[in-house]
């Protein structure tokens, strides 16, 4: 009986100092990217990085098929083939075991494409071999109106930045994030278009592609939804990232995918 006092004291001073602890950590510590997570590409197989010849990582990409790679024409454009590989199945972009790192063979960007807040921001690379340990993922296809829906939870992936104006990852980062409506969209951005944009994002931030993020997948129901592609800053309120609405796009994107070389 007279241990509960004890017992009781103790307690409090356990809490007290987790409570301690747990004030001393920053809020951000185990918070990567803006508002991600560690991932594997064992979990998301299709998700690949984008280096350029000295082994730098500057976008994502999604793998379409065993040698076509949907990426972000910002990421490509002007630039030639044998300036880009692909990187697949590495988690670490320091690891030099993991995965397999193939070059391009061909470069197709949307003929349409200007600048990525214009849009059209689509491009497709083929590559010199296939790549076959790494599943594709299926694009959306015209039919997948009601994937886009305003708060469809959709998931993120990539090595980009982990706060505005900060480092690139080392590793694969994820994030899940609503998608936002297209009239609460048109509110954040001018240049916002529905016909060839979709936007995801929480109304208070803290959770969004960054830059080198771009190029990369914004993935739900099985399908790629969304190709990242532009924003104002990362993870600030009421600035949503912006992606390609990949539906938009399924007739060209599948020749392209279905063609040998672009
Ligand atoms: C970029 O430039 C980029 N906050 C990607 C995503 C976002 C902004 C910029 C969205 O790669």
């Amino acid at each position: 009986m007279r241990d509960k006092p004890r017992i009781g004291r103790l307690l409090a001073v356990v809490c007290l100092l987790a409570g301690m602890i747990a004030a001393a950590v920053p809020a951000s510590a185990d918070v990567r990217i803006v508002g991600g997570t560690k991932a594997s590409t064992d979990d998301y197989p299709f998700v690949v990085y984008l280096a350029s010849t000295d082994g730098f990582q500057f976008c994502g990409g999604t793998l379409a098929s065993s040698i076509k790679v949907v990426t972000a024409a910002h990421c490509v454009k002007g630039q030639t083939a044998g300036e880009i590989s692909v990187v697949a199945g590495r988690d670490d972009k320091k690891s030099k075991t993991e995965g397999v790192e193939v070059p391009v063979k061909g470069v197709w960007t949307h003929p349409k494409y200007t600048d990525a807040l214009a849009g059209h921001d689509v491009a497709v690379l083929t590559l010199a071999k296939p790549i076959t340990r790494y599943s594709p993922l299926p694009i959306a296809t015209s039919n997948d109106h009601s994937a886009y829906e305003q708060d469809t939870m959709a998931t993120i992936l990539g090595w980009g930045r982990t706060a505005s104006g900060g480092q690139t990852s080392q590793y694969l980062l994820k994030a899940d994030v609503p998608i936002v409506s297209d009239s609460s969209c048109s509110d954040s951005f001018t240049k916002y278009n529905s016909n060839w944009m979709v936007c995801a994002g929480y109304p208070q931030g803290g959770i969004d592609g960054c830059q080198g993020d771009s190029g990369g997948p914004m993935v739900a129901h099985g399908r790629l939804l969304g190709i990242s592609s532009w924003g104002e800053g990362c993870g600030l309120p009421n600035k949503p990232g912006v992606y390609t609405r990949v539906m938009a796009y399924y007739t060209e994107l599948m020749q392209q995918i279905k063609t040998p070389l672009p």
